[in-house]
């Protein structure tokens, strides 16, 4: 009795069990297909990151034999001879950097040519094997000097591809080229950037190089843990995919790179030049030109040398979407940069200095936030301090309603014609799309609808009197951060092209 007794107890037990396993399993199942549909959590801005977004406007100089040559692509073979500049300068570059109001230089260490600007130990051709400074010279080491002197940051582009390393085309060439880094690392950073170049063609025995991409980043991130390395794909910035300055105007921050590579392995231009909204890493955008057709200085270029007005709108297209704007300076034979693109620089930064010096959104004397029917204060969102936000949660977290607006009101009609949001990066990028409604007491004067916003967007139009400017968020992918709505009234020859 008593074993029969225990027996119908453990059957019933398992009973008990055997449900709740099946129970626990359908749940899991469950939980499991959830989790799967949720979005991924996003990636955000390594503080390095954050930090290298700030800087908005860096120098590139493209500089080196094909200076001599007249070329764009140097062959290899050129004669060291040929490197010899009559009055290299590198403090005339670095103090004009600055007046034009860039952050940074990022200078050609050593162009396609394989040129190398400083006496590299792994290169017999380089500035020591010319006749310039009976070969005591080094380019790299000046310009880091001069850098340093007026307090920019300084980086390096360093071409993989190399027409005149004997070793290129062969496994050992990999080496060379971390050597390479090695040496400029230790000689000549901390560099806040590291610029590879997709750029993959034939060397001297005629063979291309399979690049050791994995070996170039495991010793960049073990050597320089802090620098911003440059490629197609990141890790840190991405090709904006042109060489023309302009960013998308729908400008994610996020890219995908599984399956892609750099060079001819990319992803599309179009994915470049946009990012991917869900994509999976921050590898935000660098836009890379020149203030010449050319990369290097030509004289016959002397001509048609962008203007400040160029250079203004290309800051809008770059820098005014997001991204970072690299612009291209090449001295010329003398090493010193040419008086055309001088003024030309000198202008621009006049430019942009008039135009974003006077915040008229300071000036608002209601600043809110309007989720539904429910209206807060947010003095935060233009307080002049980019440091503090307003956060806004979206209802549905979907992407797909319109989910409030902040608004900022003017006791007097004001009139402006550019409106510059940066969203806070800090927690990753949220708007997709929102409206901007220009309104004079009740009439609406302009509305206009646009997609991103990210580290900065820059919109301009027509002239309004305004007492009212709305954001609207009509779609954000979670929680968004604004840090900062900015009014302006430039010159009316500015707004956007
Ligand atoms: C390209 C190079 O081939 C050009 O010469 C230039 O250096 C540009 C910035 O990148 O890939």
């Amino acid at each position: 009795m008593i074993s029969i007794l225990i027996r119908i107890t453990l059957s019933q037990k398992y009973f008990r069990l055997h449900i709740y396993m099946v129970y626990k399993s359908i749940f899991l199942a469950l939980a499991c297909i959830a989790c799967q549909s949720l979005p991924a959590q996003q990636a955000i801005p390594t503080p390095d990151q954050l930090a290298w977004h700030e800087l908005e406007f860096y120098w590139f100089i493209h500089f080196g034999p094909n200076t001599f040559t007249d070329k764009e692509w140097g062959h290899g073979d050129e004669p060291e001879d040929i490197f010899n500049p009559t009055d290299l300068d590198c403090k005339q570059w670095a103090r004009l950097a600055k007046k034009s109001g860039a952050k940074g230089i990022i200078l050609t260490a050593k162009h396609h040519d394989g040129f190398c600007l400083w006496p590299s130990e792994f290169s017999k051709h380089t500035v020591r094997e010319s006749k310039w400074k009976d070969g005591k010279g080094d380019v790299v080491r000046e310009l880091m000097l001069a850098c340093r002197e007026v307090g920019l940051k300084f980086g390096v582009y360093l071409s993989p591809w190399d027409r005149n390393h004997p070793q290129y085309g062969t496994p050992e060439y990999n080496a060379v080229y971390v050597n390479a880094m090695k040496e400029l690392i230790d000689k000549y950073g901390p560099f806040f950037e590291f610029w590879w170049d997709g750029a993959n063609g034939e060397g001297p025995n005629g063979k291309k190089q399979v690049y050791d991409f994995r070996l170039f980043e495991q010793t960049m991130r073990a050597k320089a843990p802090h620098t911003i390395v440059f490629s197609d794909i990141g890790p840190d910035t991405r090709w904006v995919g042109n060489e023309s300055g302009i960013a998308g105007k729908t400008n994610w921050n996020y890219l995908d790179t599984a399956g892609f590579k750099r060079g001819l392995g990319a992803p599309s231009t179009d994915t470049l030049n946009m990012g991917n909204i869900y994509g999976k890493n921050w590898i935000p955008a660098e836009c890379d030109v020149s203030i010449r057709p050319g990369w290097f200085y030509h004289k016959e270029e002397d001509d048609k040398v962008k203007t400040a007005e160029q250079l203004f709108d290309l800051y809008l297209k770059s820098v005014g979407r997001g991204a970072n704007f690299l612009l291209n300076v090449p001295p010329d034979r003398r090493g010193r940069v040419n008086e055309v693109d001088s003024a030309m620089l000198i202008g621009f930064e006049k430019l942009k200095r008039e135009s974003f010096s006077k915040n008229l959104a300071l000036k608002s004397n209601k600043k809110g936030m309007q989720i539904g029917t429910a209206v807060v204060l947010a003095p935060s969102i233009a307080d002049g301090n980019r440091g503090t936000f307003q956060t806004m949660k979206p209802g549905k977290n979907d992407g797909s309603i319109a989910i409030g607006a902040f608004t900022l009101q003017f006791a007097k009609a004001t009139s402006i014609n550019c409106i510059s949001i940066y969203e806070d990066l800090t927690k990753g990028q949220q708007v997709i799309s929102a409206r901007l409604i220009l309104q004079n007491g009740i009439d609406i004067v302009d509305d206009i609808d646009f997609t991103t916003i990210g580290r900065r967007r820059i919109l301009t139009f027509p002239s309004h009197e305004v007492t009212q400017i709305r954001l609207v968020i009509t779609a954000a992918k979670g929680a968004i951060s604004i840090a900062e709505i900015e009014a302006y009234s430039i010159n009316e020859n500015l707004i956007e092209k």
